[in-house]
């Protein structure tokens, strides 16, 4: 017998009364046909086959429950109630006439125990009413989700076009930085040597300076003529009584001439005259009176001094010590290593040497320096035009790191997943928070999350933008990972569910395992076209 001759005659036993309705109750017309009247009936897993009059019987034949679906005699039953003009339904066989109603057409419920009112057609209406308007939000969303996608897609044509705008940029801004360092390199060149010249060249005058000086004591002290100085030449001189007890004895000498009972000319120079300097010959007492407490070598270093010293006037006083600093400067550079390989720390060092800092730090003054002349005006004319080079290198240079880090910037925004239409474009930048019981938490879509107690204190990392992660569509859930560590546990990370929305919302947050979190997001970025039916 066809299958669906054998669901007539069911049927049409059941309406005509040829079998009592209570044989079939609870059972839903898609099974209809294993419940056959004129046959043997066999429980749905095969567990047993038992007469028909045993279906519906209040008596459990069947593991499975199969005989007893409109009765609550089997555990695992199940009653289908139709529920027309509302939704299809299974309920456990077990409420089947427990006193309460639980199908709306009231079929669960007819051995009188209580009077159920037929309320399916109230309850679909309402059912309907909710689906046409999730139906109407998802359209709404939709058409948020083509604008979002279409202002994606531009803005993406337009991040694209910056990004060659910017490379040809950087292209020459990149060779105008080259040119300009070559620039600033040889006139740095140049004002090194010439500052190097000019303190080799005092440095030998001072040396000179010095000699003579020497060369005037050993004669003071050498009162027999003979170039040689012995340690009864040097008692004879006060200025070694070191311990002031009024004599000058040999322990006294031998600590200036380092031990030595007699010193030769050719050795008093080079070997202890910064010794006996220190107390001999004397300060005339009429020089030392005159002499201001600071600053002013002593007479004869500043005779010694070629023309251009500057005078003692304020004004020039000022220039003098700008001039000492760049000289200060040179005096750094020449005890700095020159053939460093490294471009960049001879930039640094370059630009801090030549560069105008006013205001800046004034560097320690080199005290063997101290009292030199200034520079000549060649000399100080290449320093500006080396300072002058330097300072336009550094604003190409400072142009080309702003435009490296603007295409840095771009090239990152473009590197993110923004959805298949670039839907989720007006979600990047923006930020979203949610707010529960104990704590704020902060979504920025492809950037990060974050967490804030509402009590104070600073934020906590949750995680970085990771990935795309839903499961059946990959856009439908979002990962982000590395938070900050979690103490003895794991980095935290966040796991966003992505739902359809009208609006931007970070609607949920929960932590299901500790420092594992778990938010909703509801966007027009995921909402779909539905098809007529659907929903
Ligand atoms: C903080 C918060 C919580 C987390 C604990 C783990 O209190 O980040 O969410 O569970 O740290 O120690």
């Amino acid at each position: 017998m066809s299958t669906v001759f054998r669901t007539f005659l069911v049927v049409f036993s059941l309406v005509s009364g040829v079998c009592g309705t209570e044989r079939l109750r609870g059972i839903a017309i898609s099974k209809l046909s294993f419940y056959d009247p004129s046959r043997l009936f066999t429980c749905l897993d095969g567990s047993a086959t038992i007469d028909f009059d045993s279906v519906n019987d209040d008596y459990c034949d069947c593991e499975d429950g199969t005989d007893e679906p409109g009765t609550p005699a089997c555990s695992r039953g199940q009653f289908h109630c139709t529920n027309a003009g509302h939704r299809p339904q299974y309920i456990p066989s077990s409420r089947v006439n427990d006193g309460i109603c639980d199908c709306c057409d009231t079929t669960d419920e007819y051995s009188g125990l209580v009077q159920c009112t037929n309320n399916c057609k109230d309850l679909g209406a309402v059912e309907r009413e909710e689906r046409r308007r999730e139906r109407e939000k998802q359209q709404q969303g939709y058409e948020m989700r083509l604008e979002y996608s279409q202002t994606g897609k531009e803005k993406k044509q337009d991040r694209q076009t910056m990004v060659e705008e910017l490379k040809t940029e950087l292209d020459k801004i990149r060779q105008e930085a080259e040119k300009l360092e070559e620039i600033k390199k040889t006139a740095e060149g140049q004002a090194d040597a010439a500052k190097q010249e000019h303190i080799d060249k005092w440095k030998a005058e001072q040396e000179a300076i010095e000699k003579k000086k020497a060369d005037e004591a050993f004669t003071q002290l050498d009162t027999d003529s003979d170039g040689m100085l012995v340690l009864s030449e040097f008692q004879s001189k006060t200025e070694f009584d070191s311990n002031g007890d009024g004599t000058v004895d040999a322990e006294e000498i031998l600590e200036f001439t380092k031990n030595n009972t007699q010193v030769e000319y050719d050795s008093f120079y080079p070997d202890i005259w910064n010794e006996i300097k220190r107390v001999f010959p004397p300060p005339a007492p009429q020089e030392t009176d005159n002499v201001p407490p600071t600053d002013t070598p002593p007479a004869d270093i500043e005779d010694a001094q070629p023309p251009e010293t500057p005078s003692e006037e304020p004004e020039e006083e000022k220039g003098d010590e700008n001039k000492r600093d760049e000289i200060d400067n040179a005096d750094e550079s020449e005890h700095g290593d020159d053939d460093d390989d490294d471009e960049d720390d001879d930039d640094e060092d370059d630009d801090e040497e030549y560069n105008d800092n006013g205001g800046e730090e004034k560097p320690v003054e080199s005290p063997e320096l101290e009292g030199m002349p200034s520079f000549s005006d060649e000399t100080q004319a290449l320093i500006d035009a080396a300072s002058k080079a330097a300072e336009e290198h550094g604003k190409v240079d400072q142009e080309k790191s702003e435009k490296e880090r603007e295409l840095r910037d771009v090239e990152n925004e473009l590197s993110v997943d923004l959805g298949p239409d670039e839907e989720f474009f007006p979600l990047q930048g923006h930020c979203y928070e949610y707010t529960e019981r104990e704590y704020t938490y902060k979504l920025c879509p492809f950037d990060k999350v974050s967490q804030r107690s509402k009590h104070g204190g600073s934020e906590t990392s949750l995680g970085s933008w990771g990935k795309w992660n839903g499961e059946s569509n990959k856009y439908d859930g979002m990962l982000y990972d590395n938070g900050e560590k979690c103490w003895n546990g794991p980095a935290r990370s966040a796991s966003i569910s992505i739902k359809c929305g009208i609006t931007n919302e970070l609607v949920s947050s929960s932590e299901p395992n500790r420092c594992e979190y778990a938010m909703v997001f509801h966007t027009p970025a995921a909402c779909r076209h539905l098809e007529h039916d659907e929903l």
